[in-house]
């Protein structure tokens, strides 16, 4: 049982409005801090300012209950969650200035005895650079009680959920809780267990900081092979899916899907933190970055090549802006560097871009005059290539017929079946 009834979140993003909503649902009195006022004003008006299922009904639930308020400055709790950014820098270390920024609001409210929680994805080490900063700021202040002074407890306790079922995953998946001490691991364990319903398993700070950089590596290492299958059957001249089916059915291997690359915040970023933490160790992680990275460049390649197979002003439809398959997420999406580099490399092309789930282009496709978003039907309609980038549902349902006479560039296999059908030649994968 956690003694712990008020909590300031800090960072009332895609991670840490979620997680104040659910405490708040729960019972605890907690106070949002975010540096952005239209957020603030949002949250006090019960609402959400992002797509993310179930979240709305939690945070307007919430504050119509008074367990939930936000505000631009931090007030004294008992408990901080910090989910604030970590983007990299231009050499690919962790910037941790929002980190800093969230402690400088944090010292000044502390008295002693006070939980302090990590929860933005970090590089090794970040947690005490946290405890560190406030405890410089704060010298009277201490992390083990020497000389008496009243002590603040420092853990890490990285999100796992993903984007789209964050309501569901923050109750259902195990939680790793990191403490620097034994006793702040224990405290913010039973601070989780108030929503928490996963097993909660208590480890020190920078194990947990790299178990969450692990499991994302992980992920990026196995595409990466996937990714690197295709590229290697495309030079083989057999399907690349077939051959991933076929060996998947060894009952110890289970290899992933190959894209057009790694998109979105998160797989595409952690594994630099290791890399930068640990270089000369780092090599299959940073390599499985760079093949995942050369991908987009590899698509653009094969467009290139079909289009200009095809004669001059060519029509390419792209099927797909998003990172993945049935979100309208377009961050770090490799289809969007896609689309403007073909519509950089064949000026006299015409780029029909179909993505369901927005309605106008994105900032990096605005304004050039060989791209159109259009929709799906007439985008495939209009073109002699077609390129599917993002496997959304709406793609896989287009009929075998409408694909015929056209170049096929298919990054995700879903219509392997179809173009074979449909054309007979083998996709290009
Ligand atoms: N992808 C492939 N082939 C595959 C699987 C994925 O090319 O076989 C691509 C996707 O198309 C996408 C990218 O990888 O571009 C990442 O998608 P994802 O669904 O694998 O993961 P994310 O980025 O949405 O969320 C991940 C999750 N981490 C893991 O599954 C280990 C999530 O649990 C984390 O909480 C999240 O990162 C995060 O915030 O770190």
């Amino acid at each position: 049982m956690t003694t712990i009834n008020t909590v300031a979140v800090i960072g009332l993003g895609y991670i840490g409005l979620p997680t104040a909503a659910i405490l708040a649902t729960n019972g605890v009195t907690v106070i949002g801090v975010d540096v952005n006022q239209n957020t603030v004003d949002a949250v006090n008006r019960g609402e959400v300012p992002f797509v993310e299922p179930d979240l709305g009904v939690h945070v307007a639930g919430a504050v119509s209950q008074g367990n939930l308020r936000a505000t631009v400055e931090t007030p004294a709790a008992q408990a901080y969650i910090v989910a604030v950014p970590t983007p990299f820098r231009e050499d690919r270390s962790a910037d941790l200035s929002y980190i800093e920024a969230a402690a400088r609001g944090i010292a000044p409210q502390l008295k002693g005895d006070e939980l302090v929680i990590l929860e933005s994805t970090s590089p090794p080490r970040a947690t005490r650079h946290l405890a560190d900063y406030i405890l410089a700021l704060r010298p009277d202040l201490s992390l083990d009680g020497a000389g008496g002074a009243p002590v603040i407890h420092f853990a890490h306790c990285p999100e796992r959920v993903l984007p789209g079922r964050v309501m569901i995953e923050l109750v259902t998946n195990d939680r790793i809780v990191g403490g620097i001490t034994s006793e702040a691991a224990d405290l913010a364990k039973d601070l989780y267990a108030v929503f928490c319903q996963g097993e909660i398993l208590i480890t020190d700070d920078i194990t947990a900081e790299m178990a969450k950089l692990v499991e994302n590596s992980y992920r990026d290492v196995n595409i990466a092979f996937a990714n690197e299958l295709s590229v290697i059957s495309d030079k083989l001249g057999i399907d690349v899916w077939e051959l991933i089916r076929l060996a998947n059915h060894h009952p110890r291997v289970n290899i992933l899907q190959p894209g057009p690359g790694v998109g979105g915040h998160c797989i595409a970023v952690d594994p630099w933190f290791i890399v930068a933490a640990a270089p000369a160790e780092s090599q299959l992680i940073r390599t499985a970055r760079e093949v995942n990275d050369s991908k987009p460049e590899w698509v653009v390649e094969q467009v290139r090549k079909a289009a200009e197979s095809l004669g001059t002003a060519p029509k390419i439809a792209t099927l797909g802006l998003a990172f993945k398959a049935n979100i309208d997420d377009l961050r770090e999406s490799p289809a969007i560097g896609i689309t403007a580099a073909l519509a950089d490399e064949l000026p006299s092309a015409k780029l029909l871009v179909a993505e369901p789930h927005i309605e106008r282009l994105p900032r990096a496709l605005v304004g050039r005059n060989n791209v159109q978003l259009t929709s799906t039907d007439d985008a495939i309609a209009q073109a002699d290539v077609v390129v599917v980038l993002v496997d959304h549902d709406e793609f896989k349902t287009v009929p075998p017929a409408a694909l015929a006479d056209k170049a096929i560039i298919d990054t995700r296999g879903i219509w392997r079946d179809s173009v074979i059908e449909a054309q007979k030649p083998a996709v290009l994968s």
